[in-house]
């Protein structure tokens, strides 16, 4: 990794919130399951919140076309950003491609989305999402890429509003110990949430979507935008 990000400065200012859905990131290293809880907060959650999704690969369309194959959402709630080179860029120093693309799907929705989730291409131990950009992030690792990742902290481990230890089914195999990734990540997050998650085992991932429901204030089933624009009327 080169000296050329400065990863403690965010170079955007927060967006407001009021009155539009929640941004929610998914970021962390390649292949540790962002997809994969993506189209589980979907299934666990389209039927009580409107949901939309962006996708960040950085020379395909891969992560959306998998969404659209697994029908977790309608094609219209689903839109791919391709980055180019550098994953971490697109959700951190240069948004504007993110940004359109969230800003497009709530145009498209009426202004009835409650959660946008963005995925991020597989990028590094430092890959946060600007403030400008998601209003929550969630950072994934799983437990194959070594129990000392905690440990060594960086900023997406530290600083990630819930921080997911995925594919803990793999952990035997893999001689992870769990809990002192538990032990260690709750040494560097300061109090902040840690979900330890099977997407194998537990496919709806119980844990982060009721994490997700926290963060929007809402009770587990209670009826999406529309139903309650239709109950108002
Ligand atoms: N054993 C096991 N495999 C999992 C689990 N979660 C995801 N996987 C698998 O791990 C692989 C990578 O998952 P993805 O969801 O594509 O990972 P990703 O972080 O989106 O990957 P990139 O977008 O390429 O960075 C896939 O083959 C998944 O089926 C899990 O909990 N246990
Ligand atoms: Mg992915």
């Amino acid at each position: 990794m080169g000296g050329d990000h400065d990863h403690a400065h965010d170079p955007h200012a927060a967006a407001p919130v009021h009155g539009r859905a929640l941004r929610l990131g998914i970021g962390g290293p390649v292949g540790s399951g962002k997809t994969a809880l993506t189209a589980a907060l979907c299934r666990a959650l389209r039927d009580e919140l409107e949901l939309a999704v962006v996708t960040n690969d950085i020379y395909t369309t891969e992560d959306a076309d998998f969404l659209r194959r697994e029908a977790v959402l309608a094609d219209d709630r689903i839109t791919a950003v391709r980055t180019g080179a550098c994953p971490h860029t697109a959700i951190r120093d240069d948004i504007s491609a993110n940004l359109d693309a969230v800003e497009e799907l709530e145009e498209r929705h009426g202004g009835a989305l409650d959660l946008i989730i963005v995925e991020s291409g597989g990028d590094n131990l430092t890959a946060l999402f600007s403030r400008g950009l998601a209003d929550r992030q969630i950072f994934v690792l799983d437990v194959a890429g070594g129990d000392d990742v905690p440990r060594k902290g960086g900023l997406g481990v530290a600083a990630a509003d819930l921080l997911v230890v995925n594919k803990t089914d793999l952990a035997p195999l893999v001689g992870s110990d769990l809990e002192t990734m538990a032990r260690d990540a709750a040494r560097v997050r300061d109090g902040r949430p840690v979900a330890f998650t099977s997407l194998r085992e537990r496919p709806g991932a119980p844990e982060v979507a009721g994490w997700v429901r926290g963060v929007l204030g809402r009770a587990p089933g209670a009826p999406a935008a529309a139903d309650r624009t239709a109950a108002a009327s």
